[in-house]
């Protein structure tokens, strides 16, 4: 069963999550789950929640003239997947591409399977996907791969201080968590 921890026990990426949120006026309930929740149907099952109602923090880079990369966050329901060229528009950075696991982790201070949506070392710009909006409460990770936390969207969105922009498409059947930056998809709907 899922559990909720007592601060002191949380390991030091959950605390700097907590501490972040904290800041900003945002009480987190910490639940610290038995199994590892990498996916957002590990996690989902873990919660007993809607596979939509998963918050997937997804790192992407886009390229700077020094040769570095400024990081994008996008944060998306369990059941949509990013469209990269939606989000190049959204965040006007044409050459936009999803981060490796090890530039997500250097950029953000957390490992893939545990990035949360607040306390980055750097701030970062975040973009929420609107269909996060359909449920009451939202789940998204705390920093480590067994911590996630249930959110209301609305104060996700100021936590993290998310734009909320159409970037994602809904994937259809099992393995919708699985992203892919790869060739796009057709093209973008005409509502965006
Ligand atoms: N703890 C869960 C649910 S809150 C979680 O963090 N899910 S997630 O979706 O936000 O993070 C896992 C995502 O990381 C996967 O959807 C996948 O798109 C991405 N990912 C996994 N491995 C890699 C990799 N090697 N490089 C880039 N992205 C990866």
């Amino acid at each position: 069963m899922p559990e909720t921890v007592a601060p002191e026990s949380f390991d030091p990426a959950v605390r700097r999550v907590v501490e972040a949120a904290a800041r900003k006026g945002v009480e987190l309930r910490i639940v610290v789950l038995e199994a590892t929740t990498h996916t957002a149907e590990d996690a989902a099952l873990a919660v007993g929640a809607e596979l939509g109602q998963i918050v997937k923090s997804l790192v992407f880079v886009a390229p700077r003239d020094d040769a570095g990369h400024e990081p994008v966050l996008c944060l998306v329901s369990g059941t949509n997947r990013v469209d990269v060229a939606r989000l190049a528009a959204v965040v006007g950075e044409p050459g936009i591409r999803r981060a490796t696991a090890r530039e997500a982790r250097d950029l953000t201070g957390y490992a893939i399977g545990g990035i949360p949506p607040v306390g980055h070392a750097h701030g970062v710009r975040a973009v929420m996907d609107p269909d996060l909006g359909r449920f009451r409460e939202v789940w998204a990770a705390a920093g480590a791969d067994r911590a996630v936390f249930p959110i209301a969207p609305a104060a996700l969105r100021a936590l993290a201080n998310a734009i909320v922009a159409p970037i994602a498409d809904a994937v259809d059947g099992p393995g919708g968590a699985a992203e892919t930056a790869g060739p796009v998809g057709p093209a973008t709907h005409g509502d965006a």
